[in-house]
């Protein structure tokens, strides 16, 4: 029609350089796959529905460009100066805002991103990354153990104090507060910081190991910024966010903040499934953990391809490699710890093992909890899984010196939970 301008955003000559690429998935709804293509460049960069009485000649250099259209696949290259620098909000609400709600695509999904060096420059990434932890735990020639008190939420703050005690004497070497533990009725968040370090300090007595915390601080950014000054005060090194519900402009602050306070940010990924899971439509978590990596965060959940949580063992494997990888486009972004969690026990540690190697995080919260011995007999049996992966023996031989480890199999054997 005489007023649509959309294919004026589709060059398939057209060569990009030092701009931002972004890869979609589309199916159009009623038009051609190049008007489909046009209509995301355009509502996503400069244009709308119709030709303008006006456009200066500079801002057609803003234009982005559907550069590649391979059957549904899409690459759109953006110009740089679309982006305000350092930003992760508005990135998204250019490349990942309203073309999600266009009538004329019946689906959309963002797939991949490639950020050129001039972009990544303003992002921090990780403070401490993977050798950085590894450096605050005096841990390095394993996999680093966490576990989740559960029940999930419930336990008032001597309850799980007492949970936090036994897993860590186990041999756990973090807790993790659980993504909706934040600071309930009967559990306050002041109160529940002071006993675990408390439990801390005496585990660590007693063990001579190095325990941390991933001390749940999800809340507004105000809050979120008091409750990391706390766990700072107590001499803690981590913090815990849940990423997407606390939104991105709030991972940033956190970010910040946790600079002045050098403390490491544990990223949960509650939420994600409703916008990842749907193969034609939504975002791809190979995206969000790609911001998350950028945005800074230490350790970042990426499944586990054997237990509860949806995420094939293809898709666990592309996203240890984006936590994992060298970022050659900015040697300062450093690596992210990837934690492999959902549905674990010891059965299932080899698989987790040969999927991970050495620099994983296992979280294991049922799967120590649900012990028939309880959760100190739990975390050996969970260690004594490790163990045994390290010296290259089966579990069911392994077993025959770990009681804890025996039992724990008879109760799970090697079953992927749903
Ligand atoms: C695991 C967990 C984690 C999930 C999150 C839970 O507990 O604590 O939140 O792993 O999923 O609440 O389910 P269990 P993902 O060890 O008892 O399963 O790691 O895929 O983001
Ligand atoms: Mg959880």
């Amino acid at each position: 029609m005489g007023f649509e301008w959309y294919l004026d955003f589709v060059d398939k000559s057209y060569k990009p350089s030092d701009e931002l690429i972004c890869v979609f998935k589309v199916e159009p709804d009623g038009i051609s796959i190049e008007e489909a293509a046009g209509r995301i460049a355009s509502e996503s960069s400069v244009g709308t529905w119709t030709t303008l009485s006006k456009l200066p000649e500079r801002i057609k250099r803003l234009m982005a460009k559907a550069f590649e259209i391979d059957g549904n696949v899409v690459k759109v290259a953006y110009p740089l100066d679309l982006f305000e620098e350092g930003n992760i909000p508005q990135l998204l609400s250019s490349i990942a805002g309203n073309i999600f709600g266009m009538r004329a695509l019946k689906s959309l999904r963002l797939e991949d991103l490639h950020f050129p060096p001039e972009y990544l420059k303003h992002f921090k990434g990780p403070q401490f990354g993977i050798e950085g932890v590894r450096e605050l735990l005096g841990i390095y020639d394993r996999p680093l153990t966490a576990t989740v008190p559960k029940p999930k939420v419930g336990y008032d703050v001597d309850e799980y104090a007492e949970v936090a005690y036994e897993a860590l004497s186990g041999g756990i070497d973090i807790l993790k507060d659980d993504e909706n533990l934040t600071s309930q009725p009967f559990i306050r968040f002041e109160k529940r910081l002071e006993k675990v370090m408390k439990v801390i300090e005496k585990v660590e007595a007693e063990t001579g190991e190095k325990k941390t915390y991933l001390c749940n601080i999800t809340a507004e950014t105000e809050e979120m910024r008091k409750r990391a000054e706390l766990i700072a005060d107590y001499g803690n090194e981590y913090v815990m966010v849940d990423i997407l519900t606390a939104g991105w402009g709030a991972v940033q602050t956190v970010r910040d903040f946790c600079e002045e306070l050098s403390l490491a940010i544990h990223a949960h990924r509650a939420m994600h499934g409703a916008f990842t899971r749907k193969e034609d439509h939504g975002i791809s978590l190979g995206v969000i953990t790609k911001l998350a990596r950028i945005a800074g965060v230490d350790n970042m959940h990426v499944g586990t391809g054997v237990g509860k949580m949806a995420g094939e063992v293809p898709e666990v494997v592309k996203l240890k490699e984006i936590c994992t990888s060298q970022c050659k486009e900015a040697e300062h972004i450093k690596r992210v710890f990837p934690v492999s969690s959902g549905g674990l026990h010891p059965g299932l540690i080899p698989d987790v093992m040969r999927l991970f190697g050495m620099d994983v995080i296992i979280q294991v919260g049922g799967g120590v909890h649900g012990h028939p011995n309880g959760t100190k007999a739990g975390a050996k049996a969970l260690r004594d899984a490790i163990d045994a992966v390290i010296e290259k023996v089966s579990l069911e031989e392994k077993a025959e010196q770990s009681k804890e480890l025996k039992e724990a199999l008879e109760k799970w054997g090697y079953i992927s939970p749903k």
